[in-house]
């Protein structure tokens, strides 16, 4: 029998810019864990990129899932991330339902900095709420958590207040543990908000400069592989941010293009170890 965990991630191919299936699959992989992929969509190259292709895989989806429900195939954990249209989530909601796992992780892929991605509007943000109820964790940055809580986005450093009402305003919305990335909890620091049975942890990191694109994907995908490597929702997430850091540090040093993202191939020995710790 094999005893290997196997994961389903349901995320698009951004054939340049180092995000989405192509942060998910080494990652995952370099924590043991089998993917299996649904895209979502195939791009050029991520939406920050003028004049990028996009060819949306929404009707290839129900008849993937299934191929894989008469193969008799079943998985661990869903993670699912960048959704190519507003009819997806009602599509992954069918498969968290088909395939019943024990980690069911939604990324609610949406925005940054305040702004939705190209692509992206108030009433895909409201349909994507309902994937929220059958998530055991989600990972919003603040940007896509204000979004979905429906609360205005808080620029310059997040008060304690802001993210306890962030917070507060999601739970109407899951019942999962929520992991808010990218909180400004002060001018050189970064952190990352575990909302877990309840309680509130504050993981604090020094912040950088500079700001990467698809740090988000190497964020959830190195979670979702501590997660099923058996470690809890706090310490999968300070591995994930420390991996995020040894990224951001090797990135500095090898390229400046911020849309080309992190360099997280040159870091993969390090997530290992991490994960032996
Ligand atoms: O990293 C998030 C992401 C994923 N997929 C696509 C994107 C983005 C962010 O811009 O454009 C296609």
């Amino acid at each position: 029998m094999n005893q290997q965990k196997r994961i389903l991630a349901i995320n698009d191919i951004s054939c340049f810019g180092k995000c989405s299936l192509a942060a998910a699959v080494p990652i995952l992989s370099a924590s043991g864990i089998e993917t299996c992929m649904l895209p979502t969509a195939v791009l050029s190259a991520h939406t920050a990129f003028p004049g990028f292709t996009f060819r949306d895989l929404t009707e290839d989806m129900p008849s993937e899932a299934n191929h894989w429900q008469e193969m008799g195939l079943s998985f661990d954990g869903i993670y699912s991330g960048y959704l190519g249209s507003i009819r997806q989530v009602a599509y992954v909601e069918q498969i968290v339902d088909t395939f019943p796992c024990d980690f069911v992780l939604v990324d609610p892929v949406m925005g940054d900095n305040g702004k939705l991605y190209t692509g992206f509007d108030e009433a895909f943000a409201k349909e994507l709420r309902r994937l929220l109820t059958r998530a055991d964790v989600i990972v919003p940055n603040v940007t896509e958590a204000s979004f979905l809580a429906g609360i205005g986005y808080e620029a310059d450093t997040h008060s304690t207040d802001y993210i306890a009402t962030v917070l507060h305003a999601l739970s109407q919305y899951t019942k999962g543990d929520v992991v808010l990335t990218g909180v400004h909890t002060g001018k050189d620091t970064l952190g990352t908000a575990v909302f877990q049975d309840g309680m509130l942890h504050v993981i604090e990191r020094p912040k950088y400069d500079v700001v990467y694109s698809g740090t988000g994907d190497v964020f959830a995908s190195a979670f979702a592989g501590a997660v099923m490597n058996g470690k809890d929702v706090l310490n999968s997430a300070e591995l994930a941010s420390d991996f995020v850091i040894d990224c951001i540090e090797a990135t500095v040093k090898t390229s400046g293009n911020r849309n080309y993202g992190v360099n997280f191939e040159l870091c993969i020995g390090k997530l290992i170890e991490r994960l032996q710790k």
